[in-house]
């Protein structure tokens, strides 16, 4: 039917890359490491950011990419290309509206200068790697495939020394196809619908539905680069933190690969690169004597304190590999009432927000990161969801060395429909899991991990579907609190039994009962009594809030006016005050900042709930946010004393 004809026209694995889908069951294994890029005294980086060659494949059935084989040879023989930005979405980079709504296959291509020491030395691994990319990517290297991987948000790599070596005086082309289509089985899920009606629509006409609320931005998001390693290497490590008095212990693992003994030198240094313990075993407890502890920010006089565990593995002769992984001590726990960090209560007043900008949409950007977090440190904000995916890991580490503490949620956003709760979803869902893991477990800044915004939780098979998510997440990281968003009725909801923590979206006074204000106090309150009545979990406002267009006034208050969006914080804010006494431990505002949305009859050029507009300036309600998240800060932390509310940063 022309239905399952679209589907496989759009998918990977469709004509010309038949078993792209199964062969990716290889790739997508995490048997293997995933640690972050570094340069050391063993290894080397080469970022490949900048311009690239880039064609989308506006062909009717997206394929003649793989039917012409565009990877063979340089993509401007076979046809006109394009300069595009890595990273960044391709999206809003041209004039063409069809680039900005694309579906389908983009192709990109980059020829690379590999150092010749780098060729010349066999005992070096060279290994590329895409930070991530929208979303089923296949890469090339001279025209061999060398990987594929399935979903946006998160790494993948490849090891290339054979193949550049097959032929020294070659330059390297690296082509990575990307495909932004989304389906059933997909995160987040999709549908691609077809309109056969030819007195409405020309032929062909297709659309991506989509059901979520952000714009489905494409292409490679984050950078891409190549890196050494020697031919034995530090291929992960995992550290769990804890503390007893003044001790801290870092018990931690090391996994070498490509030598059959290895021998470890680890050293944990604190911030003056002082050691404070070492050990030569491979897996171990390491005691540190008048433990710096890892606080968040604003609880701390000095938060986000970081040592450096350097992991040294070497054989008989020389040292092979160094590698220096960030460690925070500290611990997260759950009661029926509190959130505590370090046996201390911790009270999220924070923000959600989107990886989302002018021009880059959702491509990695340090002006726009660094502003960011000044902005957040400026509102008195402590913590943050990565709402609705995960976050580039460079977010992270900024996260770790500022104390701002992150809910990390997987892009599982938008389960709508009952078949994207079948088998094949559920697996997907388990290895972005695992991937998710495998990258952020040693992120001190992390404490719990999200598997899902608002799912279709009332349906039936909901409960085995997130009864098994969650378990099997808890399986990979026993040591940090699961969770999933939720909208839906708490008397429905199938998966709440097995969260540790309600983490409740409502918008009072928008989506119900539109302009009625006075709503908010008595429906809020029955929010939180209903849900903690039935679950006795403690709560999160993980969202909350109402578009406003910047300049926008009336009083009294009406919808998307700054007046009517401060009046709705204002309300909520007096029911979180009554309930954080009792079990709410935490308020997200929805959203930090304006972001661009699929065009619809609800949206004005994108989303306007932010408290700053997409150019990062403040909307009234900034002002609000600051006000009240300063005096929280002054009544649930402890203030470093070189700043005093109201604060001036
Ligand atoms: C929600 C969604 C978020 C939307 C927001 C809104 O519940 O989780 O993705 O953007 O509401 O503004 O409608």
């Amino acid at each position: 039917n022309a239905r399952g004809a679209a589907l496989r026209m759009f998918l990977p694995g469709g004509p010309g890359v038949l078993g792209a889908l199964c062969l990716c069951a290889v790739f997508n294994t995490v048997d293997s490491g995933m640690l972050f890029p570094q340069e050391s005294s063993s290894r080397e980086v080469k970022e490949l950011n900048g311009l690239w060659d880039f064609r989308a494949d506006k062909s009717p059935n997206r394929n003649q990419g793989f039917e012409r084989a565009w990877y063979k040879s340089r993509l401007a023989e076979t046809g006109p290309v394009i300069d595009m930005p890595v990273p960044a979405s391709y999206n809003d980079i041209t004039q063409d509206p069809s680039l900005r709504d694309f579906t389908g296959w983009v192709w990109y291509e980059r020829e690379v200068v590999v150092p010749a020491r780098w060729v010349a030395d066999e005992g070096t691994r060279v290994v590329l790697r895409v930070g991530s990319a929208h979303y089923y990517s296949i890469v090339w290297v001279n025209g061999v495939k060398v990987t594929e991987h399935e979903g946006g948000h998160l790494p993948f790599e490849a090891e290339i020394g054979s193949l550049i070596r097959k032929d020294p005086t070659t330059p390297c082309r690296i082509t990575i196809a990307v495909n932004n289509t989304l389906t059933l089985k997909t995160l987040p899920p999709g549908t691609i619908q077809y309109m056969s009606d030819r007195t409405k629509y020309p032929d062909g006409f297709f659309v991506q539905n989509i059901y979520f609320d952000f714009f489905n931005y494409a292409g490679i998001h984050r950078p891409v680069l190549l890196y050494t390693t020697p031919k034995a290497y530090v291929d992960d490590i995992t550290v769990v933190t804890d503390f007893l008095d003044n001790t801290g212990l870092v018990k931690y693992t090391v996994s070498v690969q490509g030598a059959t003994t290895a021998t470890l030198k680890v050293t944990l240094m604190d911030k003056d690169r002082h050691c404070v313990a070492s050990s030569s075993d491979q897996s171990g407890v390491l005691k540190v004597v008048d433990v710096k502890l890892w606080w968040p920010y604003l609880m701390h006089e000095n938060p986000g304190y970081l040592y450096s565990l350097e992991v040294r593995q070497s054989d008989e002769r020389s040292t092979q590999d160094v590698y220096t992984l960030p460690v925070g001590i500290r611990t997260v726990n759950v009661t029926s009432t509190q959130f505590l960090i370090n046996n201390k209560p911790f009270y999220f007043h924070g923000v959600n927000k989107h990886e989302d900008s002018d021009i880059r949409g959702k491509g990695l950007d340090w002006p726009l990161i660094v502003k960011d977090f000044n902005l957040m440190k400026w509102l008195g904000a402590n913590s943050f969801r990565t709402s609705h995916y995960p976050y580039a890991e460079e977010i992270l580490q900024m996260c770790d060395r500022h104390g701002i503490v992150v809910i990390d949620e997987c892009p599982g956003v938008g389960i709508k429909d009952i078949r994207s709760f079948g088998n094949a979803s559920l697996t997907h869902h388990l290895a972005v899991m695992d991937e998710l893991v495998r990258r952020d477990k040693n992120h001190p800044s992390v404490v719990m991990w999200s598997v899902a915004n608002e799912p279709a939780a009332e349906m039936p098979p909901a409960e085995y579907y997130f009864k098994t998510l969650i378990k099997h997440t808890k399986g990979l990281d026993p040591t940090r609190p699961v969770t999933y968003i939720t909208d839906s009725n708490y008397a429905r909801d199938k998966g709440a039994p097995y969260v540790d923590v309600i983490c409740v979206n409502s918008y009072f006074s928008w989506y119900h009962d539109p302009g009625h204000l006075e709503v908010i106090p008595i429906q809020l309150n029955t929010q939180f009594e209903n849900w903690y009545g039935k679950y006795h979990k403690p709560i999160i406002q993980s969202e909350y809030g109402a578009d406003a267009v910047p300049g926008l006034h009336s009083d009294p208050p009406m919808m998307f006016t700054e007046e009517y969006q401060n009046v709705v914080l204002q309300k909520y804010h007096d029911v979180f005050d009554q309930k954080r006494k009792q079990y709410v431990i935490g308020e997200l505002i929805w959203n930090f900042a304006d972001f661009m949305t699929a065009q619809g009859i609800t949206r004005v050029v994108g989303n306007k709930k932010g408290v700053f507009t997409r150019q990062r300036q403040p909307k009234a309600a900034a002002f609000i946010l600051k006000e009240r998240y300063w005096r929280l800060a002054n009544e649930t932390g402890i203030l470093p004393p070189w700043t005093k509310y109201p604060c001036s940063l």
